[in-house]
């Protein structure tokens, strides 16, 4: 009897044992991708997150964190494909640089729809978020936590911007991701699709006269004070991170090292998130730091952010049915509650 019992408990362990996935066999090297480089609190959290599983896990799961889109070749809008094919195994990404794939994304990118951090926070936690993560993950993904880049704010080496005429003519370089195109020519501009890395090499050039990104994540690290003198905040646009596993890695880890990368992300994220808005939230350390170096910092008032919003306000209009109605009905409400 006891042997019968003794024989049933091993068959049972080892059928389990065969049907979860052994740690021993994972790869020897996971591959984490960013666009931005080690500096600021997207690149820092990366290293983060990376030092902590590798320390939680006893080294079974070694990131290698690629800065600088050095996966994905500069392209920043295939960052999403590589992760649903397993190229990357994370990424710790722009919802902007996944939006051409899950254009549901487009959500963040409505022009002047966020007025606070308080209501982004209780949209991505709110019924939009977890429909947006089931999303991503119907697509090969598994979201993990979010983050912050931040409210994107522009810069350019010509004028102090108050007024949309102030962008007339104005060549701007945006994300290829179709909205921004959008709106800056809503406003007058002349908007350019560039990558991030050409980018840095056209304003240094002068080839562009401005872009937009946030103060804390980009704006600082990239010292984007050397050429652009000219700021002004509008929070026009945010920006949330995603911390995100390819459903491919995630389903060759143990049950265990899920919960350990689960839970780690999650730690890490709330701190990113933090650090993209220190000195931005309350204090507004962030903004003497650019004037420090020599910016001219535009600061709008909300019946000048008010002329901005009504004229794209067609470009809303479109971007409603290309998110989808109900997803941005959803994010409204909640938006309208909180303020
Ligand atoms: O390319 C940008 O502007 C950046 C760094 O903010 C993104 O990746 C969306």
């Amino acid at each position: 009897m006891k042997r019968v019992v003794l024989v049933a408990l091993a068959l049972t362990v080892a059928v389990t044992w065969s049907a979860s996935p052994v740690a021993a066999q994972y790869k020897a090297e996971f591959k984490n991708s960013l666009v931005v480089g080690p500096a600021g609190p997207w690149g820092e959290a990366a290293i983060k997150f990376a030092d902590l599983l590798k320390e939680r896990t006893q080294g079974r799961i070694n990131i290698k964190n690629y800065f600088a889109g050095q996966l994905f070749a500069g392209k920043q809008t295939n960052e999403f494909l590589l992760l649903n094919q397993g190229v990357a195994d994370f990424a710790l990404g722009s919802t902007i640089n996944w939006s051409p794939q899950i254009k549901e994304l487009n959500l963040f990118a409505m022009p002047f729809m966020y007025p606070s951090y308080k209501a982004l926070d209780a949209v991505e936690n709110g019924e939009p978020g977890q429909r947006l993560w089931k999303l991503i993950e119907s697509k090969g993904v598994i979201p993990l936590a979010w983050g912050e880049n931040g409210f994107r704010e522009i810069t350019n080496s010509k004028r102090a911007i108050r007024k949309p005429e102030d962008l007339e003519g104005l060549k701007v370089r945006v994300v290829g991701s179709p909205i921004f195109i959008d709106t800056f020519r809503a406003l007058g501009a002349n908007p350019v699709n560039m990558n991030w890395g050409e980018a840095q090499t056209a304003f240094t050039q002068g080839t562009v006269d401005g872009q937009e990104n946030p103060v804390v994540s980009v704006i600082q690290p990239f010292k984007l004070w050397t050429v652009h003198k000219n700021i002004t905040l509008w929070h026009y646009a945010i920006d949330p991170l995603i911390l995100g596993v390819s459903k491919i890695t995630w389903d060759s880890l143990t049950p265990a090292d899920r919960d350990i990368v689960k839970k780690t992300a999650v730690e890490v994220m709330a701190w990113q998130k933090a650090g993209a808005r220190a000195g931005l939230d309350g204090s507004l350390e962030a903004v003497e730091v650019l004037k420090k170096n020599g910016m001219e910092v535009v600061t709008l008032s909300p019946s000048e952010v008010a002329v901005f919003k009504a004229k794209t306000k067609p470009v809303y209009d479109k971007w409603v049915h290309e998110v989808g109605a109900d997803l941005v009905k959803s994010a409204e409400r909640i938006i309208a509650e909180i303020k």
